[in-house]
């Protein structure tokens, strides 16, 4: 931590939105729904559902009628984490929310563990749930999955050259500011590129980006929504980044005649 970010005062954060995007979760939804209610009292919850056939958005209604504090996103169909996420981003920075959480709805990650991210918050731009940090961990991973999960984070903070050790990861809490900051209007990448591009974006741009331990837990119910496409997607921009972002650098270093160390 350098001198500059000891002495700054961030401001109070304001109501929290937890957003959760589903596709075919109609297992899942309910539980964690009242999961996150229960974590989080004073926090919404925005069900962002891209018309999922198994019916979730009926569900979503179900459970936004009984709850005043939830609410739903209707979307025209599947178009991606991604772009689901863009979309409550958006809702909620419009309707005056001051944090934005994002959290998947299989129960991998934990609405009991959002105290902690939250409160980590208080004096940082993004909070990352890490599975990769002291103290983080996985639950019911088989090793070839962990494999990939652990190598794609490190592959990508070599290339991009960013001190991040979980980069896939989706349990994130973002202050609007810091949204409105990075201008996401123009990020089109989807699944854990989605997510990489977020956090190579914020360190770039100079944000406080904090990593929190948290217990990641593969899903019981329902089926995972994770491609090849996904993956090759993911390792092909992360290089084009990493390549690009070098020579921005190595071009602003030629111009202005300085020789800071390489990350
Ligand atoms: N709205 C929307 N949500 C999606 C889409 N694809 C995935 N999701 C949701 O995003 C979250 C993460 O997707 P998962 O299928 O669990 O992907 P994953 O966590 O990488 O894979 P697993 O660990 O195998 O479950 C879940 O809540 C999904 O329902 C999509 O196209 N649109
Ligand atoms: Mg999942």
């Amino acid at each position: 931590m350098t001198d500059q970010e000891e002495v700054r005062r961030f401001a109070p954060l304001g109501t929290v939105l937890v957003i959760i995007p589903t596709y075919n979760e109609v297992e899942n939804l309910r539980s964690v729904v009242s999961r996150t209610r229960a974590a989080v009292p004073d926090a919404h919850v925005l069900v962002a559902d891209d018309n999922s056939p198994d019916g979730t958005g009926k569900l979503a209604d179900e459970l936004a009628a009984e709850d005043e504090r939830v609410r739903v996103l209707h979307r025209r169909g599947k178009e991606g984490l991604g772009a689901a996420y863009l979309a409550g981003f958006e809702w909620g920075m419009e309707h005056g929310f001051g944090v934005l959480v994002e959290m998947d709805a299989d129960g991998s990650h934990q609405p009991e563990e959002l105290p902690r991210l939250l409160t980590a918050l208080r004096h940082a731009d993004l909070v990352l749930g890490s599975r990769w940090v002291p103290g983080g961990r996985v639950v019911n991973w088989p090793a070839g999955r962990k494999f990939l999960s652990r190598g794609g984070s490190t592959y990508s903070r070599m290339v991009l050259g960013i001190p991040v050790r979980d980069v896939t990861g989706g349990f994130r809490a973002f202050r609007a500011e810091t949204l409105r900051g990075l201008g996401i209007d123009g990020v089109s990448s989807q699944g854990y590129c989605f997510q990489v591009d977020l956090a190579h974006r914020s360190v770039r741009a100079g944000y406080h980006v904090v990593e929190v331990p948290i217990t990641f837990v593969e899903r019981e119910l329902g089926d995972s929504k994770m491609s090849r496409d996904i993956v090759v997607e993911a390792l092909w921009r992360v290089t084009a980044w990493g390549v690009r972002s070098r020579l921005t650098r190595l071009a602003e270093r030629r111009h202005t005649g300085t020789h800071d160390q390489p990350s």
